[in-house]
């Protein structure tokens, strides 16, 4: 109550009316040690409704975590470890980024799906040193949502017995009473049917009951539990208590003043906590036996298991074990003439698949279209902890769980994938996977109108770019086979998320030899014959192939151009200075860039005097092929405006121009 009324602002309500309930899970049933908020071993808990976060500070605070006082008074102001939602990697004992209503639940789901996953390849008979649970707290919102709709039929599906979540029902939103938005659905027997295990708790402040039905959910390891607990938003303050006000206002002082009395407490004390609390909520001395204990049995399997040891050591670190780098195929065009990126993406992954056997993902339901498989590595399912998750389609879930095993720890660059088009079903996941920094992959095919002749609902156009406007997320766009091999390692090169784009359609396999220029975002991939060039062709993914081949056209013209692959703007950004002007050197001004997407934001590096060949409209259902060459995503068109811009009044015809581009092996399914 103080901190929101000192911050002016900030979500008072929830916090007060499940201060109960978080008291029981810290102090009764979380097994977490506040000195080492890295154990790896503890138990997991998500503040789903991070809007209450004041809730989770006052438990971190008052349990022994580096969170000072100092800190709860500094609620929601600059450079305090106290945000207005949640902040992972920010505060000590903040598991994953929430405030986004839904997220938190599924990201849960994944790190329940990455505790099983772990338990199972490192768990040994009588060496159990992955057993934790994921504690969560839920709101209306959460539940609304239907990310965690997704999420839950997930977790039932999969039987995720670690899960134990608590769902708020207090009957109030922002806009009011549930009454109007939320009581139409018996959410127990939705739980139920979606396989969890669901009890009730009528009264929030009865801790006997909360305690019961806590101990309950943690012996049920069968299916994921749900505790509908009732409570009464901003209980005991007696005005606000049930009102939507309190959901998101400071109470008041005067109210203030009213629940302070209610609870026993001075009013005209601020921040006061008493000795005696801080005794009786120091987790410090249990947390410590509990992590000295796990210690022990660490200790007695490593000892037993130095591989095994080995291997997890290398996992916790994020990264694949060195050698997998050697693994990473390479395709000669004399012997491989041309191959989609998305089955070369495939052909890497098997490559260093063995490297990253923490490495676990799938895709919603397209798993044979965007070639993400493990081979041999079995499907995630009760029985089997298998490094192939059958997401479904469930896209924002596969996104936001895929989050939860990251911020998890010993999984190795978790993924999902879908079509691209589909990345719009993951953004809010995507977006926080940026936020948070985490390492994961995001791999997307069909990733242009060339997929052809599913049509317009299922081409992106402004996707290249709307991906590339979120900050701290790395895309990649690999030119061929090789391009796409060395994105990989661009990947496990990068410490954040990535993006990778790739295409349906066959490109040409190019030269391998300049390959490994990608792993710097940008590179000559031909340059002029003769000094500087005339003009430089911008390309990125399967129009790095169209600009070569305007290249020779221009050739054929007299003009000299050069090809520059630019696979990752944020990896070519990083670069110094120098590099980037080897490869986009400012003295030249002529510069054509073509991207089978919208043109905005191409300025940056083709200048003001520069052209961009793009598309900015729909496309169309019809062959890939036929549709790129209509929208302008040919070699001749941009060839014609490399001419132009350099003020040349040729022209090249289509007939001359061959199309850079080739539809898929019919046989191979448009899927
Ligand atoms: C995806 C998303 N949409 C909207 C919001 C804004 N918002 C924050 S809390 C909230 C709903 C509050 O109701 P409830 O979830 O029941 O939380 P309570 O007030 O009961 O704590 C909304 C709409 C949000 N945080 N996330
Ligand atoms: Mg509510």
């Amino acid at each position: 109550m103080d901190a929101v009324q000192k911050a002016g602002n900030g979500h008072p309500g929830t916090a007060m009316a499940m201060a109960p309930l978080a008291y029981t899970i810290f102090t009764k049933f979380l097994r977490h040690n506040p000195q080492n908020p890295g154990w790896k071993d503890r138990d997991r808990f998500v503040l789903s409704a991070g809007h209450a976060s004041i809730l989770q500070y006052s438990m971190l605070h008052l349990t022994g975590y580096d969170l000072p006082l100092d800190q709860i008074k500094r609620f929601r102001q600059s450079g305090s470890i106290t945000p207005g939602h949640p902040e992972h990697f920010l505060t000590p004992g903040v598991e994953a980024t929430t405030g986004p209503l839904g997220q938190g639940f599924a990201n849960g789901v994944g790190m329940a799906m990455a505790e099983r996953f772990l338990a199972d390849r490192y768990n040994r008979i009588g060496h159990e040193i992955v057993d934790h649970r994921v504690f969560a707290i839920c709101s209306d919102g959460d539940l609304m949502e239907g990310v965690s709709n997704e999420a839950a039929s997930l977790a039932g599906q999969n039987a995720l017995g670690k899960l134990v979540y608590f769902y708020d029902d207090n009957r109030i939103t922002i806009d009011g009473t549930t009454a109007i938005s939320f009581d139409g659905e018996d959410k127990g027997k939705r739980f139920e049917a979606q396989g969890w295990h669901v009890q009730r708790v009528a009264d929030s402040e009865d801790l006997e009951a909360l305690a019961e039905a806590t101990q309950n959910a943690v012996a049920e390891e069968g299916r994921p539990s749900l505790v509908i607990v009732r409570s009464h938003i901003a209980y005991p303050a007696p005005n606000a208590m049930d009102t939507a006000a309190a959901h998101g206002a400071a109470l008041g002082e005067d109210e203030i003043r009213l629940a302070k009395e209610a609870l026993g407490l001075d009013p005209d004390e601020h921040f006061a906590v008493p000795d005696e609390v801080y005794e009786h909520m120091d987790q410090r001395p249990r947390g410590r036996e509990l992590e000295e204990e796990w210690n022990g049995r660490f200790d007695a399997w490593s000892a037993e298991f130095p591989d095994l040891l080995e291997e997890w050591e290398q996992a916790w670190s994020g990264n694949p074990a060195p050698g997998y780098k050697e693994k990473l195929p390479r395709w000669d065009p004399s012997e491989t003439e041309k191959m989609a990126t998305r089955k070369a993406g495939g052909a890497a992954m098997d490559a260093f698949g063995e490297y990253a056997p923490t490495m676990i993902g799938g895709a919603a339901d397209l798993v044979g279209s965007t070639n993400t498989t493990f081979s041999n590595g079995g499907i995630f399912s009760p029985v089997n902890a298998g490094r192939n998750i059958a997401y479904g389609i469930r896209e924002h879930a596969m996104g936001s769980s895929v989050n939860g095993m990251a911020v998890h720890g010993g999984m190795v660059r978790p993924y999902g994938s879908t079509f691209l088009i589909f990345s719009d079903y993951m953004r809010p996941a995507v977006r926080l996977s940026a936020l948070m920094g985490v390492k994961v992959a995001w791999i997307w095919t069909h990733d242009s109108v060339g997929l052809g002749e599913d049509g317009p609902t299922h081409q992106p156009i402004e996707h290249y770019m709307s991906l590339r406007a979120i900050p701290n997320l790395t895309v990649i766009r690999p030119a061929d086979a090789n391009e796409t091999s060395v994105a990989w390692q661009s990947t496990f090169e990068t410490d954040g998320p990535v993006a990778l784009l790739l295409t349906r359609q066959n490109v040409p396999v190019l030269d391998p030899a300049p390959a490994e220029g990608a792993l710097r975002g940008a590179y000559v991939r031909e340059d002029a014959e003769v000094g500087e060039p005339e003009v430089i062709l911008i390309g990125t993914g399967s129009e790095v192939a169209v600009a070569l081949e305007a290249r020779r056209l221009l050739a054929g013209q007299g003009v000299d151009a050069r090809v520059v692959s630019m696979p990752s703007w944020e990896i070519y950004d990083a670069q110094d200075q120098g590099y980037k002007d080897s490869v986009l050197p400012p003295s030249v001004e002529a510069r054509v860039s073509v991207e089978a997407g919208v043109p905005t934001g191409w300025e940056r590096y083709v200048g003001f005097h520069g052209r961009s060949v793009g598309i900015d409209r729909f496309g169309a259902s019809m062959p890939g092929e036929e549709l790129l060459q209509e929208l302008g995503i040919s070699p001749e068109n941009v060839a014609n405006e490399a001419l132009d811009l350099l003020g040349r009044p040729e022209r090249i015809t289509e007939e001359e121009g061959t199309p850079a581009v080739e539809d898929t092996d019919p046989s191979e399914g448009h899927s």
